[in-house]
């Protein structure tokens, strides 16, 4: 474990657990949930604000920063925190990932991968250890490895073949990383729905030893009851005494059913860029605020919550400007799903410290099955 990084476990309720992750940029209470900023920002959202949502880390990508501004500009002003006023942990992906889903002509190799910028056409080219350079110039906290991430649909030939050229990346991403006290290297697990391929990459991982482990190559399109069904094992390959990160996932039910499962850390976009497309989450459900019938409702979105939108505001307020097209209502939707999500994490944590998940998780389900938001 890297010196100034560490985890302590506080209390497991069957697979879950809660516990602190200590860095010297401060704590993250997990399980947790990383509000995404690609481009050095939480779109629509001020860092303050993400903050007073409660979150205590934030994610940032290799991709889009080494495309713009540059990894390079943002080390000479100072690194990643200073650049987005954010001083708190800040875990990178490391790249691979993005560059599949977003980048033209690709081309894969032992060497890493070479492609097209999305943005300008540009051609790049990322590797474990360009990876971990560019890592090391925004001054991540938490790094990740790099890793393939397959596409699918893939035989299982393909998804073992991947996975073991993604742990012979981790080796080298490992290498690479050297030691850095206060900063955490975390390999990442792939093998898709295959049980003894994922056993074999934990091992493989395991071998070479890191600071945390991340579960990759779910919520790919595979479905929940298939990542439910990897999660039931894919954690108990892994070291009780550091954190477990599920990368991309997911929707709120995806977060308690991987939380049940023994999952420490979680990162996806979905409550912010829904937040931007009229999508909010509640604890009754979903809501579309651009649906007619919120336009004369007073009420706010949540009646439970806490967040400016719903203290403030009218549903027929935020259908008002989503229609107009207003910048706020991006702003408020956007800290609504924040902070819904972290009062979803905090409730799992009180309860699996208080040995209720189970009461707690089918509270939450009873409440969303109600309907009638
Ligand atoms: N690997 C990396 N980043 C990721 C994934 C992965 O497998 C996923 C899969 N859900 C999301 N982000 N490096
Ligand atoms: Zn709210």
């Amino acid at each position: 474990m890297a010196q100034g990084f560490g985890f302590t476990l506080h209390a497991t309720d069957g697979a879950a657990r809660t516990g602190v992750i200590h860095t010297p940029r401060g704590e993250i209470r997990t399980p947790a949930f990383m509000p995404v900023g690609t481009a050095a920002t939480v779109k629509a959202m001020l860092p303050e604000s993400v903050r007073a949502t409660g979150a205590d880390i934030l994610l940032g990508n290799t991709y889009h920063l080494m495309l713009r501004p540059t990894a390079e500009r943002i080390a000479r002003l100072g690194g990643l925190h200073k650049f987005m006023n954010w001083d708190r942990p800040i875990l990178t992906d490391s790249g691979g990932f993005q560059v599949m889903s977003l980048a033209s002509l690709r081309k894969l190799t032992e060497e890493g991968v070479r492609f097209s910028s999305h943005i300008d056409g540009s051609k790049h080219m990322l590797s474990p250890e360009r990876s971990m350079e560019i890592q090391k110039l925004l001054g991540s906290d938490i790094v990740m490895c790099f890793d393939e991430c397959p596409a699918l649909p893939a035989t299982e030939a393909e998804v073992a073949r991947s996975m073991q050229l993604s742990m012979r990346w981790a080796q080298r991403s490992r290498d690479a990383f050297g030691d850095r006290p206060g900063h955490a290297l975390f390999g990442i697990m792939q093998g898709g729905v295959t049980r003894d391929l994922r056993e074999e990459s934990a091992k493989a991982l395991i071998e070479i030893g890191f600071d945390g482990y991340a579960v990759g190559g779910l919520a790919v399109g595979e479905g929940q009851e298939a990542m439910f069904g990897v999660l039931d094992y894919a954690p108990g390959f892994l070291p009780v005494d550091k954190p477990r990160y599920l990368m991309g996932v997911g929707k709120p039910d995806d977060i308690v059913g991987a939380v049940e499962r023994g999952i420490d850390m979680m990162d996806c976009v979905l409550p912010s860029r829904s937040g931007r497309t009229g999508q909010a989450w509640t604890r009754r459900g979903q809501i579309n605020i651009k649906n007619a019938r919120h336009q004369d409702d007073p009420r706010p979105l949540d009646e439970d919550c806490t967040c400016p939108a719903c203290r403030n505001y009218s549903r027929a307020y935020l259908h008002h400007v989503n229609k107009a097209g207003e910048i706020i209502a991006s702003m408020l939707m956007t800290w609504h799903n924040l902070q819904y999500y972290q009062d979803l994490m905090q409730g799992l944590r009180d309860a699996i410290a208080g040995g209720r998940l189970s009461a707690f998780v089918a509270d939450f389900h009873a409440r969303r099955a109600e309907g009638d938001i």
